[in-house]
């Protein structure tokens, strides 16, 4: 965890700046993230990421376009060198948060990092969890238990949730349970599906969530997020039918390995959702995009393996968590990457 000490400076970071821009991860966890630290102060913009793996330098464009005067980086493990010299060139003042534990990590000295991770006592747990744990506004307790219970941690606040919104929750203490059995995890998938649409739509949910009262607000179809219940309902209907298929592929083998295709990249919520309905299996979904094999890999240490098998290929990139990561790679590498996983698997079990 942080200390006390760097969430006070995370919060006097906040206080300081005049017109923020929020930077984050294009997933609920980011998204938890900048909501919890806009509504403390009621200022500045939030714009998502979607490049992978890094930020890269297309966003520091968005900086001069809003006229900010602090950046936060919210729950994204790599940013491109790029971007920091366009940022050191203009002197602004950089907040990163994160929880990702990065091999080779590269943090400009002059740059406020903070992940917990690098303490002492290491731990990772979510972004959303350590901006709440820094501003702790007790009206947004839906909001940081949302973050959590996606990146699938149980937050100490969960008893003070379940007290306030029985009706939203679900009676476990393992977050995958919750998620999947609860209303409030269905507002999670509503905010994930919905960071999937297009520009002006994600604008227009990121307007209402900034300023939506509470969470039936979100549950509750409306013209202010109709656009979100439509996709997720879109995404949903994909979801199952792929969830469906992948069931019926399966078969003895410790690794379930599913591919798909299509306009649209769902891999990390079909991941967990396999990985929910399959918790001793290793899941590999793999998407196929352009000339690239984007992965999600769910499993128990899953990490090593997938770094390990990835070795020998070139242009290939992968990180994340120990039982969660994603990778790219080209598409005509996927076949020997398949094989190497088999053949590291032996030595791992
Ligand atoms: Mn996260």
């Amino acid at each position: 965890m942080l200390s006390k000490e760097e969430l006070k400076k995370i919060k006097e970071h906040l206080l300081k700046a005049q017109n923020p821009i929020f930077f984050f991860d294009n997933d609920p966890d980011g998204l938890c993230s900048f909501l919890i630290l806009q509504r403390y102060v009621n200022k500045g913009v939030g714009i998502p990421i979607r490049s992978f793996p890094e930020m890269n330098l297309d966003y520091f464009r968005r900086i001069e376009e809003f006229k900010s005067d602090y950046i936060f980086i919210l729950d994204k493990p790599l940013v491109s060198k790029s971007f920091f010299e366009e940022v050191k060139r203009i002197n602004l003042p950089v907040v990163w948060i994160d929880h990702h534990k990065m091999d080779n990590l590269f943090v400009p000295e002059d740059i406020n990092y903070f992940n917990p991770c690098l303490n002492e006592e290491k731990t990772n747990e979510p972004t959303t969890y350590l901006c709440y744990k820094a501003t702790e506004k007790k009206e947004d307790l839906w909001i940081a238990l949302i973050g959590c219970i996606s990146d699938r941690f149980t937050p100490d606040f969960y008893g003070e949730f379940v007290k306030k919104y029985p009706d939203l929750s679900f009676n476990s203490k393992d977050s995958f349970k919750i998620f999947y059995n609860s209303p409030i995890g269905t507002i999670s998938n509503l905010m994930s599906y919905g960071l999937k649409d297009s520009t002006t739509h994600v604008n227009k949910m990121l307007k209402f969530l900034i300023s939506a009262k509470s969470p039936y607000e979100i549950l509750e179809e409306s013209p202010k997020n109709i656009e979100m219940h439509l996709k997720f309902n879109q995404i949903s209907k994909k979801i199952n039918k792929l969830v469906e298929k992948a069931i019926s592929l399966n078969d003895q083998n410790k690794i379930l390995f599913f591919q798909y295709g299509g306009d649209i990249s769902i891999s990390s919520d079909l991941a967990n959702k396999l990985n929910y309905i399959f918790p001793n299996k290793i899941i590999i979904v793999v998407y196929f995009s352009g000339i690239k094999a984007n992965i999600s890999a769910r499993g128990k240490n899953i990490k090593k393996l997938i770094l390990k098998s990835l070795k020998d290929l070139p242009y290939s990139t992968g990180g994340g968590h120990e039982n969660a990561v994603g990778a790219s790679m080209r598409i005509e590498d996927i076949e020997k990457f398949r094989e190497n996983l088999l053949k590291n698997l032996e030595n791992f079990s």
